[in-house]
């Protein structure tokens, strides 16, 4: 299911003269406050008029701030999509909602721009074993300013805290080098994100198999819970409104 295809059918497949703002649901928050409480693959309308495919997942144990609906802006978890891609299909999307995707960076920002998030990041490595980081506040600026990151307030979910250091970065990928280092940071570690000089974590990085300490910082790192060499079986960026 490519985003961009699926995007440009739905008004057709659904047949709706989609004109009415209650057909289009801004996130996971709206569907979920009509009545819908399953995880599954949503159309979300982030900017008003494009609708986007995104996984929403109900989470319904844990703590309070767990529980509820949460949107995912990225997920990684088998490998099958290629992340290391210009700055048009950061800003824009890409990937297959079913497994490994990147909601784009515009659609991001017109998320936050005037609502209040928080982000959890979920994350496993290939033993088994969990871990995640939970912020109470995530949001992301406009191309004007670089998509430059908002995050604070991080809760320790046995993963450590390894973003809270890149907020107030631009986003960088390899055709634009917004980062803080002489050099491309995007190129060295074969990513994209909000790098600084350059990162505490690469969730857009190189889908490794586990640990390969021959490469330094090019995977699906995490490094306030493992070192640079290993790579995440899974990792994954959800965002729910605070009201
Ligand atoms: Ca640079």
């Amino acid at each position: 299911m490519e985003m961009m295809v699926l995007a440009a059918l739905l008004p057709v497949l659904l047949g709706c003269d989609c004109g009415h703002d209650v057909n289009k649901p801004v996130d996971w928050s709206d569907i979920y406050n009509s009545g819908q409480t399953v995880s599954g693959i949503y159309s979300i309308y982030p900017a008003g008029d494009i609708p986007v495919w995104v996984y929403c997942q109900m989470i319904s144990d844990g703590k309070d701030e767990d529980k509820g609906g949460w949107t995912v802006i990225q997920r990684r978890m088998d490998g099958s999509v290629n992340f290391y891609r210009p700055w048009n299909q950061y800003k824009r999307g890409f990937g297959n909602v079913e497994s490994e995707y990147w909601l784009g960076l515009e659609n991001m920002y017109q998320l936050t721009r005037n609502r209040k998030y928080m982000l959890k990041v979920d994350m496993e490595d290939f033993e088994g074993r969990k871990g995640f980081a939970l912020y109470s506040f995530f949001s992301v600026d406009c191309e004007c300013a670089g998509y430059q990151l908002g995050i604070s307030g991080f809760t320790d979910g046995g993963a450590g805290d390894s973003l809270s250091g890149h907020n107030g970065f631009k986003f960088s990928t390899f055709d634009k080098d917004q980062d803080t280092a002489d050099n491309s940071c995007a190129k060295q570690y074969l990513g994209a994100f909000w790098y600084s000089a350059c990162h505490n974590t690469n969730p857009n990085g190189v889908y490794l198999w586990g640990e390969d300490p021959t490469h330094y910082a090019i995977g699906v790192a995490w490094s306030s819970w493992k070192n640079y060499a290993v790579s995440m079986k899974s990792i994954s960026m959800k965002i729910k409104r605070v009201s």
